[in-house]
């Protein structure tokens, strides 16, 4: 049985993710952010549900403080045309780093997407052989995508996540709360997390996080807007007002006074 209660509260979460070093390069990072010691330092802090490593990260810096969600693929963004992402860590490795789950993004839509429906698959049976929970990032991409916001892109690919066996979904969120709704219904009893995007005016975030958890989304798994903010506790712990209990957008921005 897969268990979700070391890495979700009451069905809700707020994961921190930081493998943007593979993903974008360190244009994304600064002099204090490009540490993944102040990651985990924040994660703690803002008591998030799970801190997203690499297995290299959390091998030199995880300390055991925040439920760790070892991701299994990753790709640079060096590379042009249908994305593929391969696996780079087992499951057996992620265990022994300490993993409570394993995370693998899915470019639904890609030329290559046979090639990870079938890694997806075998790290599926492996994971939940030992009770593992299995993030999927479900992210439809590719030149035959012509919209990857569009509802019938997220809805497809986070139903594509149901059907391969994911037990959480992530996913993006394109402002419209109907189309969220279709998103969340499509990926039946996998839950839906929603990823951050590039760092927005605070305001927007705030009021982002409130509409998608009032439209079926579980919570957040939320990297540049929580750890390029300058006083990223204080924006988790809004943030989880939110998340965890149901406060309004006006309330939870108390916090960063
Ligand atoms: P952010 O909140 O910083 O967007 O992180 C979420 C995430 O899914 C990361 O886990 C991943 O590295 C990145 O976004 C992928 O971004 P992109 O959509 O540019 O491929």
């Amino acid at each position: 049985m897969v268990k979700l209660s070391k890495i979700m509260k009451k069905g809700k979460a707020l994961y921190l993710a930081y493998d943007q070093g593979m993903e974008h390069g360190p244009t994304d990072f600064n002099d204090r952010n490009v540490d993944p010691n102040y990651i985990l330092e924040i994660a703690e802090k803002g008591k998030f549900s799970g801190v997203i490593l690499q297995k290299g990260v959390a091998e030199k810096y995880y300390n055991h403080k925040v439920p760790l969600i070892l991701k299994l693929n990753g790709k640079t963004n060096l590379v042009k045309g249908d994305p593929l992402s391969s696996q780079v860590c087992s499951v057996k490795e992620a265990i022994k780093l300490g993993a409570k789950a394993v995370g693998y993004t899915i470019y639904v839509g890609s030329v290559h997407e046979q090639k990870m429906f079938k890694e997806f698959g075998k790290i599926e049976e492996e994971a939940h052989d030992h009770g593992l929970p299995l993030i999927a990032w479900m992210y439809p991409r590719g030149k035959s995508v012509k919209n990857p916001v569009s509802r019938e892109s997220l809805a497809y690919a986070a139903r594509v996540g149901l059907e391969l066996g994911a037990d959480i979904i992530k996913t993006k969120y394109n402002g419209k709360p109907a189309d969220l709704r279709w998103v969340v219904k499509s990926a039946g009893k996998a839950k839906v997390v929603i990823a951050g995007g590039p760092k927005k005016d605070v305001k927007s975030l705030i009021k982002e996080t409130y509409e998608i958890v009032k439209n079926g989304a579980c919570g957040l798994a939320i990297g540049r807007n929580i750890w390029q903010h300058e006083e990223p506790v204080k924006l988790a712990k809004a943030l989880k007002k939110i998340i965890f209990y149901d406060a309004k957008p006006k309330e939870a921005m108390r916090e960063l006074k």
